[in-house]
């Protein structure tokens, strides 16, 4: 059986939604973070070569990274309808937005998070010095790859309900706890309408809910 190593305001509450909506049977262990750092505690890094959030083991198997772990259980849930297939017309879209969630949007929303804290915690003499850093980083590359990404998903999303066609797919799972981060930072202007509904319809779901009634303290911490 899989089971889910979860830890507390994470990246990891999208495979607590995932197998929430599939719905099969799950371990599922519970991890707070150091309250000191807010990494993840030594118990937790020891899991998996990498030491981040999310993790998953199936009897032998330690698998770490969100995407891998979507595509591991999705492979062992037989769910077919969670990822279009090689030759469905959905596919491109499908591939397009599971991987820029984690290619993209995710990482690029991180830096921004990583950016802005180096300003804050800097000593005093230098912080101007790494805010200007960050301002220009942040102007120079990393807005315009978010605009760019959220633009064509707003543009995607004014002809069908879900980022591959008008069905669920795991590429909505992928791309959730992204947006709905995005949205608590307020980085989701009136600028994408279509966007706002998507992520309200997302946490609509009863797979959603479920996860968030299982985890019992979500309120999303970026890193
Ligand atoms: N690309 C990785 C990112 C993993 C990641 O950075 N996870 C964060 C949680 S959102 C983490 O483990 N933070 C605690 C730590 O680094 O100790 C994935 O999707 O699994």
């Amino acid at each position: 059986m899989i089971t889910l190593h979860h830890l507390e305001n994470s990246q990891s509450i999208r495979i607590l939604w995932l197998l929430e909506e599939i719905g099969a049977p799950y371990g599922f262990e519970m991890y707070d973070r150091d309250t000191k750092t807010m990494l993840a505690p030594q118990a937790y890094k020891a899991l998996s070569p990498l030491g981040t959030a999310p993790v998953i083991t199936d009897g032998a198997v330690v698998l770490s990274e969100s995407n891998a772990i979507i595509d591991y259980i999705v492979d062992q849930s037989g769910r077919s309808d969670l990822r279009p297939a090689a030759d469905d017309p959905l596919r491109a879209d499908y591939l397009f937005w599971f991987h820029t969630a984690q290619g993209t949007l995710q990482p690029m929303q991180t830096f921004g998070f990583v950016l802005g804290l180096a300003a804050e915690r800097s000593p005093f003499l230098v912080r101007p010095v790494i805010s200007k850093v960050e301002q220009t980083l942040k102007s120079v590359f990393i807005q315009p790859r978010l605009t760019a990404a959220l633009t064509a998903m707003d543009i995607q999303l004014t002809t069908s309900e879900f980022l591959a066609g008008d069905r669920f797919t795991a590429a909505d799972i992928a791309m959730g706890y992204t947006l709905h981060m995005a949205k608590l930072r307020g980085a989701l202007s009136d600028k994408y309408p279509q966007i706002l509904d998507y992520i309200t319809r997302m946490e609509a779901r009863p797979g959603w809910q479920a996860a968030l009634e299982k985890d019992g303290k979500f309120e999303g911490v970026p890193s």
